[in-house]
């Protein structure tokens, strides 16, 4: 069929099976697209398609005309229409698009109407796949694809744009290249042992430290930056009437949690999503950790808040000013002399498990507005009432987790991404061993050979049918 395309540039390899599916959010809107891609694209659109300029015969170029049923002819719509001949589109295949109105039925009708022409559904991300199947789109750049589409914050939706553009590739290419010539330079030794000499091994040597430590750099962006992809998650704790549900609502700019004098408000826990410096963050309110529970459900409230602070990534215990200090800094009633001393020794206030999380835990001297004298110059310390302290909060969180403001990383490995490169550095350094342990140079090619394959693994290029499966399932129909 597409053997004799009369555009001119089209493609006749074999294409895959035609596919169709509704590429635009379901709901209503104003717009609707229809996306189709392989075998007989062109024939299935100008089935459902009627117009004086036939798309077929202007490829690229938006026509304008009436949808109709391929079978019982009746009109669907007024719509654009486009057609992609192979290999220049996304999916490197005869593609077709329609741009329908929107809605919740309309553009249901338009699909089955393409499905009555010839094509079947298309699965999750099986464009894409075809991109990348048909070398249009590298494995990174196919995941990136998604990560665009799912972005939840500037930072990710930057990152993934970046990504898109090859960035992770541009970094790992000159490893790759890099260790096939050190490759090549060992099998040539091995073909030629005379040549084995002492400086030529250092050279080598040299280059596999090199190549070790660039990609080693990558892992731990991988792990370091991980923020950039899955955002971070700040959890509240302190003692009951700290002011933790007042910080919650003050940080969310609205009043989301509930706020009382009366202590233990808050008895489950509350999410809500902000933007601090374009890195996605959920605020986490806790029913508080430490006080003597009253009942049951307090009890549960506690062990609700004691599971949120394992999964944060920087815990914020605030305590009160108008409660009483280490140093004294206010007053001191006999009664809550217990609790401070426990509060002292168990600085995350939060028991047992309080030792394992204090690394991520900042300190916060709430209610600023009613300290009685100057708090100690290093103290972090906020009002939800006034405001004061918050902006220098945001930018103690980011501080902790070694994040400056502004910073716009150029590529940050996903966790597939990143297991194929821990591999690799892990072979690229017993390859160098191997060299210093004096073994003959073919022990340390085979090293590199398993490090090239798991280079090759982050582009697609060494592939296997469950990192294919594992990367398209995340994508959404229609992409
Ligand atoms: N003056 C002042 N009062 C506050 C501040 N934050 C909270 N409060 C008061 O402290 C009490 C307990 O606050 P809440 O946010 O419910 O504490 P939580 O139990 O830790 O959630 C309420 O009466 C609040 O109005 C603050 O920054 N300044
Ligand atoms: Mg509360």
């Amino acid at each position: 069929m597409n053997g004799q395309n009369p555009w001119g540039d089209g493609d006749s390899r074999a294409q895959a099976d035609l596919i169709a599916a509704i590429s635009t959010a379901a709901g209503p809107g104003a717009l609707s697209v229809i996306r189709l891609s392989g075998q007989g694209a062109g024939q299935a659109l100008s089935r459902v398609f009627q117009s004086p300029t036939d798309p077929l015969q202007r490829p690229r170029a938006m026509a304008y005309g009436k949808l109709v049923h391929p079978e019982s002819k009746e009109l669907i719509d007024r719509a654009m229409a486009v057609f992609f001949p192979a290999p220049h589109s996304f999916t490197g295949e005869d593609s077709a698009e329609i741009f329908g109105h929107g809605g919740s039925t309309l553009p249901r009708l338009i699909l089955e109407a393409v499905l009555a022409a010839g094509a079947r559904p298309a699965n999750p991300g099986e464009f894409t796949q075809r991109a990348f199947l048909n070398d249009r789109l590298s494995l990174d750049q196919a995941e990136a694809v998604a990560d665009l589409v799912a972005a939840q914050s500037e930072a990710e939706a930057a990152l993934a744009a970046r990504h898109l553009e090859g960035a992770l590739s541009a970094k790992i290419d000159p490893a790759i290249d890099k260790t096939v010539n050190i490759q090549a330079e060992l099998v040539a030794i091995l073909d030629f042992e005379e040549d084995w000499d002492e400086s030529g091994r250092r050279a080598i040597l040299a280059g596999l430290k090199e190549i070790h430590s660039e990609i080693a750099n990558l892992c731990e962006i991988g792990k370091n930056l991980r923020v950039f992809r899955d955002g971070l998650r700040v959890v509240l704790t302190g003692l009951p009437n700290a002011g933790k549900s007042s910080l919650f609502n003050a940080l969310l700019g609205r009043d989301r949690a509930l706020v009382s004098p009366r202590p233990g408000t808050t008895r489950d826990y509350l999410e809500a999503t902000v933007s601090w410096d374009g890195l996605r963050v959920e605020l986490v309110d806790t029913a508080g950790l430490g006080a003597a529970s009253a009942d049951e459900l307090d009890e549960l409230g506690q062990d609700m808040a004691l599971r949120e602070l394992e999964a944060a990534d920087v815990i914020l215990r605030l305590r009160s000013v108008t409660e009483p200090g280490p140093d004294g800094a206010d007053s001191q009633t006999g009664g809550s002399q217990a609790g401070t001393d426990a509060a002292d020794a168990d600085p995350a206030g939060m028991g047992q498990a309080g030792k394992d999380l204090s690394a991520k835990t900042l300190t916060v001297w709430s209610k600023s507005d009613l300290a009685s004298g100057p708090l100690p110059n290093d103290a972090l310390s906020v009002s939800a009432l006034t405001g004061a302290g918050l902006g220098e909060l945001k930018l103690e969180v980011l501080k902790r987790l070694g994040l400056t403001p502004g910073l716009k990383p150029e590529t940050v490995p996903n966790l597939r991404q990143r297991l194929a490169l821990e591999e690799a550095r892990e072979r690229i350094w017993d390859a160098r061993q191997a060299l210093l342990d004096q073994l003959p140079p073919d022990i340390a090619a085979l090293e590199l050979s398993s490090a090239l394959e798991a280079l090759n693994r982050v582009s697609g290029r060494a592939l296997t049918e469950d990192v294919l499966a594992q990367v398209f399932a995340k994508f959404c129909v229609g992409k």
